[in-house]
């Protein structure tokens, strides 16, 4: 049986990266659904990242996405993080939001768009250099639309040559992290479609290039966690972008729709290193809040991470490996079925009490009058980037 007090460890100890994105307003195609209290600023989603780690403990880390978060002065920001007891996490390209852009970003026909997309990966390194961040988090627009509309090849030959001048530019702790989305906004090829492209990629780039697995960016049926199982296998799997996937790309909370996934990836996880902070997984957040209240919601996200992590945990692994050496299928796979259903929610209260916090953390952001002070001081919230 799994050792509680290790189990306990491994949960204290786990950190959860939440979207400077999420804390913004943010829709659909359709419409953008503005609430009171939103930040107007890179600083005040900070402090709506800080009362998400205040409530849970495990949420340190904030992404950044660049030119949203765009700021004079990085180390500042980092100032301003490291003040409200939090660090910048990884920084996220954005080569997707330029007229230039039309036809590709890194794997553009003209070169000239291609240098311009370059110069952008490139000052995020420095922008990484400035704030202390390690992770450089890439995802590439980039496609066609048509057959015939761009030369398949050229395309990867293209790519390849920007992410190696990237990497050339990347310091000794810094590391590059390709994640890949199955279409959108490309319809007929995307250049970086899958987890086999991206690791291809990054095999080729070396020890600092690592795969994302964004778990909205698969097929229907696909089997996620043998991609995660895989990849950890491998040396390969540098983090996730963490969601719901009911229709597409939706970007909703993680574990909402289908919490039993969300635990079968978190026990290939657990299982093959994942946890130890060596094997370096960076577990984040990319989603957004379109229609419920934003702080509570990536609350909400930080916990079901936490509860599909507790689980796994919980798996007998002994017990099921004698089960599957024995071929003793049925046993085997109620072992597994025996860790998803047990109520994990003590455990957490429990280790969430024995560290000073509150046993809710729901509740008790809604009683801490947070809420409240931002609608009542904030007017005139600003977009997260999408839809702006
Ligand atoms: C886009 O679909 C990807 O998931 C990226 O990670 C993107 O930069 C992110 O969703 C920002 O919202
Ligand atoms: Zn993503
Ligand atoms: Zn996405």
């Amino acid at each position: 049986m799994p050792d509680i007090a290790a189990v306990k460890a491994a949960l204290s100890g786990q950190r959860i990266e939440t979207p400077s994105w999420g804390y913004g307003n943010s829709g659909t195609r359709f419409k953008v659904f503005a609430q009171s209290g939103v930040p107007r600023t890179p600083f005040e989603k900070l402090d709506d990242a800080a009362q998400v780690h205040a409530f849970t403990g495990v949420a340190p880390k904030v992404s950044l996405h660049i030119p949203w978060d765009r700021v004079e002065d990085y180390a500042a920001l980092a100032a301003y993080a490291k003040d409200r007891g939090l660090e910048l996490g990884a920084i996220n390209s954005n080569t997707f939001q330029d007229d230039s852009y039309k036809l590709g970003s890194v794997c553009h026909p003209d070169a000239k768009v291609r240098r311009k997309a370059v110069d952008h990966l490139l000052e995020c390194v420095d922008i990484m250099d400035a704030t202390g961040s390690s992770d450089l988090k890439l995802w590439f627009a980039d496609g066609t639309n048509y057959p015939g509309q761009d030369d398949i090849v050229d395309r990867q030959d293209r790519l390849a040559e920007a992410l190696a001048e990237v990497y050339a530019r990347l310091g000794d702790d810094q590391r590059l992290l390709l994640e890949y989305k199955f279409f959108e906004p490309a319809f007929y090829t995307t250049d970086v479609p899958d987890w086999g492209t991206s690791y291809a990629h990054c095999l080729k780039l070396g020890s600092k290039a690592q795969v994302v697995v964004d778990t909205g960016h698969h097929a229907p049926g696909t089997n996620i966690e043998f991609i995660v199982a895989f990849l950890l296998r491998e040396g390969k799997l540098g983090g996730f972008d963490f969601n719901s996937r009911f229709y597409a790309d939706d970007d909703l909370m993680v574990g909402s729709a289908d919490p039993f996934q969300l635990f079968r990836i978190m026990h290939e996880v657990a299982k093959n290193g994942g946890l130890a902070p060596e094997t370096n997984v960076a577990f984040m957040l990319d989603q957004c809040h379109n229609i419920e209240a934003k702080i509570p919601a990536v609350i909400r996200s930080v916990m079901n991470v936490q509860e599909a992590t507790a689980k796994a945990l919980l798996v007998d692994v002994d017990a099921l490996a004698e089960a599957q050496q024995s071929g003793d299928v049925l046993a085997a796979n109620a072992v597994l079925m025996d860790a998803y259903n047990t109520d994990v929610r003590p455990l957490l209260r429990e280790i969430r009490e024995e560290t000073g916090l509150a046993p809710d953390p729901v509740a008790a952001y809604a009683g801490s009058g947070w809420q409240e002070r931002i609608t009542a001081e904030r007017v005139g919230g600003e977009q997260a980037g999408w839809g702006a």
